[in-house]
């Protein structure tokens, strides 16, 4: 038998990976099919103190390779997320709310109002990269230090935040040391990398239309990306920072990569999207043939052991 458990503090993940917040998870239908498939953990569509209908479609692509979206968080509102989450405690998976605010403010309401229900984890999500007019949260470091270390004062739930792309070691350094010290749990890297275009030859366009055809990138090319964002976050942070990998997964090869790297899981996004909640099956057959190859029969026993070049 080969075990594939991972965790991060008090999470327990019997598998090590689970949907990528935005993907498969807006509606009750679509996080109860999460739960029923074979993802470690369930997380919802960032939610926000009112629900939003998005931007205008064609708002989200994607192929065999990449996906680009500017979905502008369409969601329910936090009522709905708050009143469905007992009903989703029933997989007995780690259960995350994602939160997403325009305003210091409302990261604080929205923590409190997750913080009394049935969630196991908040993930502070500060780097959606498709609202026009607004800034990624996270490029400003103290900012964003400032909001979590609030929410770290309030919330005894595991914390985590998700991260956009980074273009400085620096700025990785700094942002790492300081989340240990605020007591953040986890770091989820990375969101999908801005400012990015995908033309389609037969149109002649542009593949989706809002702003201005520009969104965020997935899929197999942003995996390099993340998977240096979580081998220096967890250098910076002395491995103290635990980390969910982001970008490209869609084999049990790339879950075995993340985990080498350090990640104590990963999320799944364009590749979901392709293919259905029956893909964590898939991945989990893939998984452990790697490890069979191997004879490894603890999937823990093989986190952060990257060997040296
Ligand atoms: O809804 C979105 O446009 C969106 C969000 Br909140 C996010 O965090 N990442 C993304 O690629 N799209």
């Amino acid at each position: 038998m080969i075990n594939l458990q991972t965790s991060i503090k008090t999470l327990t993940f019997s598998c090590p990976f689970f949907n990528a917040s935005g993907v498969w998870c807006t509606s009750e239908k679509e996080l109860k099919e999460i739960g029923e498939s074979e993802s470690g953990a369930i997380i919802t569509k960032s939610m926000t103190i009112k629900k939003r209908q998005g931007n205008e479609e064609p708002r989200l692509y994607f192929d065999n390779y990449l996906s680009v979206n500017s979905m502008g968080l369409p969601n329910r509102g936090y009522r709905y997320y708050c009143q469905i989450a007992s009903n989703l405690k029933k997989f007995k998976k780690p259960l995350i709310a994602s939160i997403a605010g325009f305003s210091f403010d409302d990261y604080l309401f929205l923590s409190d109002k997750v913080e009394e229900k049935d969630f196991d984890a908040i993930e502070v999500n500060l780097s959606c990269p498709n609202i026009l007019g607004k800034k990624i949260f996270a490029y400003d470091l103290d900012l964003s230090l400032t909001i979590l270390e609030k929410i770290r004062k309030k919330t005894k739930k595991v914390l985590g935040v998700k991260l956009p792309p980074y273009n400085s070691r620096s700025e990785i350094e700094y942002l790492a040391k300081r989340l240990v010290e605020v007591g953040v749990d986890y770091a989820s890297l990375i969101n999908s990398l801005p400012l990015s275009a995908v033309v389609d030859v037969e149109k002649e366009k542009l593949v989706i239309t809002p702003n201005m055809g520009i969104g965020g990138l997935g899929g197999e090319g942003v995996k390099p990306v993340a998977l240096a964002h979580v081998i220096l976050f967890r250098y910076y942070s002395q491995n103290k920072l635990e980390i969910v990998g982001v970008g490209g997964v869609k084999s049990g090869e790339d879950v075995y990569q993340y985990l080498l790297a350090g990640a104590k899981a990963v999320a799944v996004g364009t590749a979901l999207l392709r293919e259905g909640p029956k893909i964590f099956f898939r991945l989990k057959k893939e998984l452990e043939e790697i490890l069979k190859k191997k004879k490894i029969s603890y999937l823990k026993e093989k986190i952060g052991k990257l060997k040296k070049i």
